[in-house]
Parts: structure tokens; sequence; C-alpha cells
């Protein structure tokens, strides 16, 4: 029978999302309980045409949950991730949690549904899986099928990395900005200390003592751990610009043995989950806009790497909404492979 759900952070943008993306998969569920911190519990929510009130999440909230959506940061999901678990829950982590803890299956459902193998729901174990970063999720739906063709040695990443990622509050500081400026006003600087508005910097995550910053340090990690392949050399750039909510991303791979860019172009065409917006006629290639609120990751600009030899170098150009492909639909994805 259908199991019953838990939606951990459920005010938040992604939170939000899982609803969307629940409805819109006709996900079956027998229950769905709202869990948020003490400060949003008591507000309604209608979804699906009933009206359920946000509770505060507690070590108690998981008593009979099969499956629980975790998008409420990593210190939420590391103080009530275990203990869901311990109560027989599946937990589907959107933090960064423990998706570098050995045994952690870190799952894209296109690309590696191996790594869950036998979790479901109903087996009376509980489990965590983790949803990776959402940069990686957008960045390997295209490398991906690529590499398993002709195997990645090497992948540089570049990264333009939307507002939503840092959450609603930082997409309302954007537009509130973006306001001010063309009005003439001093911008409201609250979530970067910066305009962010007709600008871009340096991912607001921290900066290690090897000059990376976590997020790009989070797709050297997770492609090597998603791909099962310690070896392949992975560097990233990981920049915020000033777009809603999707994410673009410049891909150069090299690869072990030749791969043309028509065969690439092939491949990516019969990849599940991509579109391939290429049109060097009309200039034409993947932009935010046109895959924000969509579930397709989208890529073009398929070309040769010039600078290697023979066919040995590829360059992509990526782009894929943050709160639900690189989110959201991901781990409802992961929870529809549980049943
Ligand atoms: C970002 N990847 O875009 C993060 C969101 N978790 O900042």
């Amino acid at each position: 029978n259908a199991p019953s759900l838990a939606v951990v952070g459920v005010t938040g943008a992604v939170g939000q999302e899982f609803l969307s993306v629940l409805a819109d998969r006709d996900f079956p569920y027998r229950s769905i309980k709202m869990l948020a911190s003490k400060r949003s519990a008591g507000q309604r929510i209608s979804f699906e045409d009933r009206n359920y009130e946000v509770e505060e999440l507690t070590a108690d909230s998981f008593d009979g949950i099969d499956i629980a959506l975790f998008s409420a940061g990593g210190s939420i999901s590391k103080q009530f991730g275990p203990i869901a678990v311990d109560r027989g829950t599946i937990v589907v982590d959107n933090s960064s949690a423990f998706r570098m803890v050995d045994g952690v299956p870190l799952v894209i459902p296109e690309v590696n549904p191996e790594a869950m193998d036998g979790i479901k729901v109903g087996n009376g174990k509980g489990a965590l899986i983790a949803n990776p970063n959402c940069s990686t999720i957008i960045c390997l739906m295209a490398a991906t099928p690529l590499h398993r063709h002709s195997k990645v040695i090497r992948m540089v990443v570049s990264t333009y990395q939307a507002a939503s990622g840092a959450g609603a509050a930082a997409m309302r500081e954007l537009e509130l900005q973006t306001h001010e400026v063309l009005e003439g006003k001093q911008p409201t600087c609250d979530i970067f200390q910066r305009q962010y508005a007709f600008n871009l910097f340096s991912h607001n995550s921290s900066v290690l003592p090897n000059g990376y910053n976590e997020e790009e340090m989070k797709l050297v990690k997770e492609t090597r751990k998603i791909w099962n392949d310690s070896n392949v050399r992975v560097t990233a750039t990981c920049i915020r610009v000033p777009v809603m909510r999707a994410h673009a991303e410049s891909v150069n791979l090299q690869f072990e043995k030749p791969l043309d860019e028509d065969k690439a172009r092939d491949i990516l065409k019969n990849a599940p989950g991509l579109v391939v917006i290429d049109d060097r006629a009309s200039n034409n290639f993947p932009t935010p806009l046109e895959v924000s609120k969509k579930d397709d990751v989208a890529v073009g600009r398929i070309r040769r790497d010039v600078s290697q030899e023979g066919n040995h170098g590829l360059d992509i150009f990526v782009c894929g909404d943050q709160i639900r492909k690189g989110a959201a639909l991901n781990a409802i994805q992961i929870a529809e492979m549980l049943l």
C-alpha cells in the first residue's frame, strides 16, 4: 500500500517544491506530515485539496513514517536523520550532511540507480539516501552519458549559479536590489553583504585552505563518488550570478578514448532527463530562463575541444532548474525507486 510521507523543511523553497513535484508526479501516499521549525509550526498548508497544519519537527515526528524528505539544512539532517532511520524511516536528504559518508548512497536516478539497490519501503529497515548538490546533479546529468560511452579522465566545470541556491530570501533580495538600483537607491545587501543585482561574485560558500570553496569541492568529491572513480580529475570554479532559479554550467571533458562531437550529440539526445538545444545557425543554446520550473536539464554548445589532440576533448554548456532537478525532483525520483 501507499507509503506515509513526511516533508522536513516544508516551508522553505525546496520544501515547497517537494509538494509541487509530489503533486505533478501523482506520487502515491497514504498520509503526509508537514514538518518545520518551531517558528513555522502552526502555519496552514493546503495541498491536493486538503488542509494541513505545519507541525514542529521533534524526535517523535517519524513514528510510522515510511519516507521522509529532508531539506532543512545540514544541522537538522544530522540531528534528526539518524533518529528517523532508527524509527524505520527511509530518509532522502537534500543536505550535504551525509553525502560523503561511506555506505550512504549518493544518487541521481538517471545516472547511478544501482547505488541504492535493495533499499525499499516495507522491508522494515530504515535507511538514509543522500541527494547530491544541485550543481553536481545538473553537471552529471549531461557528463555521465558521455562518460559511460568513453571514460572521462578529466572534467573542468565553471558554474553560473542562481539565487535560489542560496534560498528564498536571496531570491527576494535579488529582486529588491534590482528595483533599488534601477530607482537609483542604495541596494539592500543583507544576504551577501554586497550588491548582487547587475553583478556576479565567487560562490558564497566558505573558502578552504586549498583556495577552493565548499561548492567547488562538492563537485569534485561528489563526481568521484557518483562515478565510483577516485581517479577522475575534476576542477571547478563556482560563481553566483543574478539569475533567479536555474544554474548554468560550462563543462569541459577529456576522454580516455576519442569521442567525436556528432556521436556525443547523439548520446546526449538519447539520454534520459536531458534535452539538447544546440542550434548553431540561430545561435540558440540553453538558457536558465527556458529551463526554469522544468524537469529536464538542457545541454548545448556541443563541440570538439580544439585545445585537445584529436577527439579527446569536448566542451558543452548545461542549464538546469536548481530547485527542481537540482533538488526536489531528484529527491522524489529517488523516493519513487523505493516503492
Ligand atoms: C548553491 N548548491 O547553489 C547550493 C545550494 N544548495 O548555493
